[in-house]
């Protein structure tokens, strides 16, 4: 695993080289030392589950045929194509969250020299995909396939940040708008699809397989999508900032956060008193009542059994599908997320 994960770096770095020497574009020198230092900054930091999964699956599909450095060179760039994405939204949802940090540095746009050319920035990264894809994949007879896969799924992701954000427009926040079901529309979009079904969505295509016929996979997908996101959620405002690398701000933000949404389920009258004068509001005092009403609803517990519960959920509707390899493959992807801490 150390090996792949080394292999998988190199490949980064391969792409990276195309991509500064890319000839439709006369770099200078100042031009490509940007597009270097913005990659390098913004594109490999995270945890890399995303694309390293992709190889993962490639093989598990395999069952147990080796792969050639061939499939684990492609398989590597198309998991480097969904890091670009991803860094291509994190980039943008930064900017759109007000937030300080990121993967423990500050985020891209918080640099004096940046501001608002990250903005820039997230269109070129988001611009390299399908010029990795073309120089990598354009013989092959899923070419079209994988560019259609990227694009429906980054137009679900930014669907879905869309409905993350007109709930909490100035003067229209309203609390009482918030449910479980507004909740998991909005992270089904803005963050299953790119997260869970498009590593799978992409090994399946490497290896010859029609995505229509695969959506049994899909929904199991989604569903760990949205419990990723819960605990996204939680680790907004639990998790050890120090280990996730970012610091929260969806209660300043006024997000439909899966943890407002279980407050407001089961606060008091007085309590939602609380909630609603205090939400969504940047005054430390304001959050730091937020944060001990959670305390005071054991929030922390609720989100206890409810990640018990998806894992069984989730564990039983991947065992009742028919084929060893597929669950192989959403096993490994449920095993590296379960009671995550960053
Ligand atoms: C995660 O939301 C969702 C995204 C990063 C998708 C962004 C999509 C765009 C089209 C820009 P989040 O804000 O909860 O993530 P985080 O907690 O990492 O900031
Ligand atoms: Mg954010
Ligand atoms: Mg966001
Ligand atoms: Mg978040």
């Amino acid at each position: 695993m150390a090996d792949l994960k080394s292999k998988f770096l190199n490949v980064y770095s391969v792409l990276k080289s195309e991509l500064l020497e890319d000839p439709a574009f006369e770099f200078t020198d100042v031009s490509r030392q940007w597009v270097e230092r913005m990659l390098d900054y913004n594109v490999p930091g995270g945890k890399l589950n995303r694309g390293l999964s992709v190889i993962d699956s490639y093989q598990l599909l395999q069952e147990g045929r080796e792969l050639t450095e061939d499939e684990i060179f492609l398989a590597s760039a198309l998991g480097w194509c969904i890091e670009w994405l991803q860094a291509f939204f994190l980039v943008l949802d930064d900017i759109m969250d007000g937030s300080h940090t990121r993967r423990g540095q500050p985020c891209w746009f918080r640099l004096p020299k940046v501001g608002l050319i990250a903005a820039n920035d997230g269109v070129l990264l988001r611009n390299h995909i399908p010029r990795i894809l073309r120089k990598h994949f354009r013989e092959k007879p899923y070419y079209v396939d994988l560019l259609d896969l990227f694009n429906e799924v980054e137009f679900q992701t930014a669907s879905g940040q869309m409905i993350d954000l007109i709930t909490t427009i100035e003067g229209e926040k309203d609390l009482s708008k918030y449910s479980l079901s507004i909740h998991r529309r909005i992270v089904q979009y803005k963050t299953a699809y790119y997260s869970f079904y498009l590593s799978v969505a992409c090994a399946l295509l490497m290896a010859g397989e029609e995505l229509d016929k695969h959506i049994d996979v899909k929904n199991i997908l989604v569903d760990m999508g949205v419990y990723f996101q819960v605990q996204d959620d939680y680790l907004d405002c639990f998790g050890d900032p120090e280990t996730i690398g970012k610091i929260g701000t969806d209660i300043e933000d006024f997000k439909c956060s899966w943890l407002v949404v279980k407050a407001l389920e089961l606060c008091n009258e007085e309590q939602k008193k609380t909630l609603y004068e205090n939400y969504g509001n940047p005054d430390p005092s304001k959050v730091a009542k937020v944060k001990a009403l959670y305390k005071e609803l054991d929030i922390q517990g609720v989100f206890s059994e409810y990640e018990s519960k998806s894992y069984e959920k989730l564990t039983s509707s991947i065992e009742a599908h028919p084929s060893k390899a597929v669950q192989a493959v959403l096993k490994s992807f449920l095993g590296k997320i379960y009671k995550r801490h960053k």
